[in-house]
């Protein structure tokens, strides 16, 4: 029987040759074995798209092959996702999140979202591409105290500052949360943000701080 490991790396390796045969094999045998299934989407399959960035990077990868292991990746992740306890909610919070206007990429944002909705969060996913008003729109439709913006283009990027522009106008109180591969704690606190979290293991507890220090706000 192979161990944790020998899983997670038969995972990893699966994401990264695009071969979605074997990534949902060791995923499989990865749940029958009893092991947790996010480690195996964190250090497994996540870990897998990160060595695709770096072939992307160095040109011995394009776009066709890094579609084929967001694929392979997709499908270890509908596999163990079912699998990941939701926690009872304490926190009774919503939060729309969505990838910004112009951008496909949604591998890490549908990661943050499986991170909230596992934490008990009630998540309005707003898919990818989001036309910046959709946003608002939704923010306003939900009463959401926070949105969550994702963008991996430098390009995109600058599409969070006029939504963060749209909804504080409209409604002070909401706390924004940016992420995303070029996204920085300083370009959140340049576009006027209220969090920023670099991964999707710290999404949810910047996002408690965030709606404590709004509701401490509102009380005073
Ligand atoms: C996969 C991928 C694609 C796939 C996307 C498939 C999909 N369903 O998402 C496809 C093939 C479609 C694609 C297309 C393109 N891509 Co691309 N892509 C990538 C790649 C290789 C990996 C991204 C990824 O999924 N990483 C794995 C996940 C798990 O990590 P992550 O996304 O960073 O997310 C984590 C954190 O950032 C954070 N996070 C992310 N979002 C959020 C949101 C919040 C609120 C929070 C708190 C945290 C958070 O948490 C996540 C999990 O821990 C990157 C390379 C890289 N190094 O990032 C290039 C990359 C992002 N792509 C790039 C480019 C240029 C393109 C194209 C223009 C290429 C082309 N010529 O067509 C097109 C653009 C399409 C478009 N309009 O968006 C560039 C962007 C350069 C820039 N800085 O602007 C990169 C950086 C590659 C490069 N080095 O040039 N791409």
């Amino acid at each position: 029987m192979s161990t944790k490991e020998e899983l997670l790396e038969q995972m990893k390796n699966g994401v990264v040759e695009y071969q979605e045969d074997v990534v949902k094999e060791a995923a499989q045998a990865y749940l029958d074995a009893g092991h947790l299934a996010l480690d195996g989407v964190m250090d497994g399959l996540a870990a897998g798209m990160q060595v695709v960035g770096e072939l992307y990077d160095a040109n011995e990868y394009f776009v066709p092959e890094v579609l084929m292991c967001a694929d392979a990746l997709y499908a270890g992740l509908d596999i163990l996702r079912p699998h990941i306890p939701k926690k009872e909610d304490d926190v009774n919070a919503q939060v729309v999140i969505g990838s910004i206007q112009g951008d496909v990429h949604d591998i890490g944002k549908n990661l943050v979202k499986m991170m909230f909705d596992v934490a008990g969060w009630d998540v309005h996913d707003l898919g990818r591409d989001v036309p910046l008003e959709k946003f608002v729109e939704e923010q306003l439709r939900t009463d959401s105290e926070v949105v969550a913006m994702s963008a991996m283009m430098t390009t995109t990027m600058l599409g969070m500052k006029k939504v963060i522009e749209m909804i504080k106008e409209k409604n002070p109180n909401v706390g924004i949360m940016l992420g995303g591969a070029p996204v920085t704690k300083d370009v959140a606190n340049l576009f006027g943000a209220d969090g920023y979290a670099e991964s999707a293991g710290n999404a949810v507890s910047e996002g408690i701080k965030m709606i404590s220090r709004l509701r401490e706000m509102r009380e005073k």
